[in-house]
């Protein structure tokens, strides 16, 4: 197969865990005799220093030109502490998926058997959990009107959905269940919010299309409190844009660390694979970071864009293999992992490729 991917690997950690992914793309490439063909691209901070755009038109023109792009992570320390930037990082990702019609990021909750104790929460509650998210990603208060007023001493965002937006998400949500576990959770604040109304009734008018589907409503904070209390009781689950960015961090604690979780962002063009973990400045240029979270954005990358499920689950099998040998990156360590066990982000690559 030939195809051709691009590699935005962004700021901070992103650089080192994306050059990883990028490696195994390239052993599968071999393994498999496939030719892909690679370039890559700015984005975010790094994006902003080269030519004063979080996202440049040369990303764009490259991301639409390419069949899948292999993502890692925006941000810089620098913003979150200047509240009146005009300018960030985070604007590259967004204006990214609204140029692409990327609404649907698909987060799967995969915990390995081998890291049950490596989660705060209790392996009994944890064993068998396995969901698969779906976050709407191109409407909700990201992208609704914002505003300062009364001299900058008072703000809003706009919470903000269309039918035709919650559909389209539902209906890939529905469809996802159908091939797992028929259970749809649809989760809102429709005690409160107008928008989370609307998001209720079209979610709800749709069911009837997929009869098999057990569907459930539930409120996004208590949805929170399920999540860790009951993981095993998901299967899968669509929000919006806002409540989805939260419940997926919080769920990533289910796999023991955000530095495992890949996500898929994916709708009317090109496909982004990325971590849900951002750029994390506090340890970037350390050679620490897990990269296992980009390594199966890989897999997922040839799974869904490229329909290479074999090649996927060869990646798949990698990761599993080498947490049953016993190897570690600090953030999945446990205080009786040994430190010769503990590995950087390049020397657990290398256990990935081997
Ligand atoms: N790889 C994910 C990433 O870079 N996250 C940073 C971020 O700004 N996230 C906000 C969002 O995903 O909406």
């Amino acid at each position: 197969m030939k195809k051709h991917i691009l590699v935005v690997p962004g700021d901070g950690i992103g650089q080192e865990v994306t050059a990883v992914g990028k490696k195994v793309l390239e052993k599968i490439a071999e393994k498999f005799g496939h030719e892909f063909t690679y370039d890559e691209a700015l984005i975010g901070h790094v994006a902003i220093e080269a030519t004063g755009e979080p996202l440049p038109a040369e990303t764009l023109e490259k991301m639409r030109a390419s069949d899948a792009i292999l993502f890692g992570a925006v941000g810089h320390i620098k913003y979150d502490n200047d509240p009146h930037a005009k300018v960030r990082p985070e604007q590259g990702l967004l204006k990214m998926r609204k140029e692409l019609g990327l609404y649907a990021n698909l987060r799967p909750i995969k915990l390995f058997d081998e890291l049950l104790e490596a989660s705060s929460i209790k392996p009994e509650i944890l064993k068998g959990a396995d969901i698969l998210f779906f976050r709407e990603l191109t409407g909700d208060v990201y992208f609704g009107k914002r505003e300062r007023i009364e001299d900058g001493n008072t703000a809003y965002d706009t919470m903000i959905y269309s039918k035709y937006e919650v559909e389209r998400i539902a209906r890939k949500a529905f469809d996802a269940a159908m091939t797992r576990g028929k259970k749809l959770m649809s989760v809102d604040k429709a005690n409160v919010l107008e928008s989370s109304r609307l998001w209720r009734e079209t979610v709800q008018a749709i069911a009837p299309e997929y009869p098999e589907v057990e569907v459930t409503h539930q409120f996004v904070d208590s949805c929170a409190m399920m999540l860790i209390k009951d993981p095993k009781q998901f299967d899968v689950v669509v929000t919006g844009n806002l409540f989805g960015d939260i419940l997926t961090d919080e769920a990533s604690q289910i796999a023991g660390s955000m530095g495992m979780l890949a996500s898929a962002s994916v709708g009317d063009s090109t496909g982004v694979y990325e971590p849900i973990h951002g750029s994390a400045h506090d340890i970037a240029g350390k050679g620490i970071a897990n990269p296992m979270a980009s390594v199966l954005s890989a897999a997922l990358l040839l799974d869904i864009s490229f329909g290479l499920k074999e090649e996927a689950n060869v990646i798949i099998n990698a990761v599993d293999q080498v947490l049953k040998a016993g190897f570690r990156t600090g953030d999945i360590a446990t205080k009786d992992t040994p430190k010769d066990m503990i590995l950087g982000t390049d020397a657990i690559g290398e256990e990935i490729l081997n």
